[in-house]
């Protein structure tokens, strides 16, 4: 198992099951809707290697059914969801998006995976993945290159 190359925080607990007002709140008057699927927060550290990168990204369900994420593709290069394990990483299957609740790829926790890149991304350009959900379909993002040190301001 090859290890990120930028320093990671480890924190424990890959699901992140409570939103914390995160300002795109939108009434939910069903109580059992589909799954209602979001994506916020999208961003890539520039890589340091060559050959593979990290993302992260937060996919909120407003709907009353939960949903999986089955898989993730992109024309980068090869994607997988990654959760971190006691301190190693691992790929993850099919994970849960519960309803009313977030799955939360964050920098130490779950991240998307790039590996066997086709091109390097740089600072300023955006790397477009699709997020393959067993309910909602397919939902492409647009997941914009930051820098390598970046860290996102939580907004609480
Ligand atoms: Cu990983």
């Amino acid at each position: 198992m090859r290890r990120l190359v930028a320093p990671v925080t480890v924190l424990s607990g890959a699901l992140v099951l409570a939103g914390c007002g995160s300002g795109d709140t939108q009434a939910d008057s069903q109580a059992d809707s589909k799954a209602e699927l979001s994506v916020s927060g999208a961003y890539m550290p520039q890589p340091v290697s060559d050959s593979m990168a990290a993302g992260f990204l937060t996919v909120t369900n407003k709907g009353g059914t939960k949903d999986e994420l089955t898989s993730v593709t992109s024309d980068v290069g090869e994607v997988t969801a990654h959760e971190t394990v006691d301190a190693s990483m691992q790929e993850a299957k099919d994970i849960a998006v519960p309803a009313h609740g977030q799955l939360v790829f964050k920098s130490g926790g779950s991240h998307l995976m790039f590996e066997k890149l086709k091109r390097k991304p740089k600072q300023g350009e955006k790397v477009t993945v699709q997020l393959h959900f067993a309910e909602s379909g397919t939902v492409t993002v647009e997941i914009p290159v930051k820098s390598a040190t970046y860290s996102p301001k939580t907004g609480h």
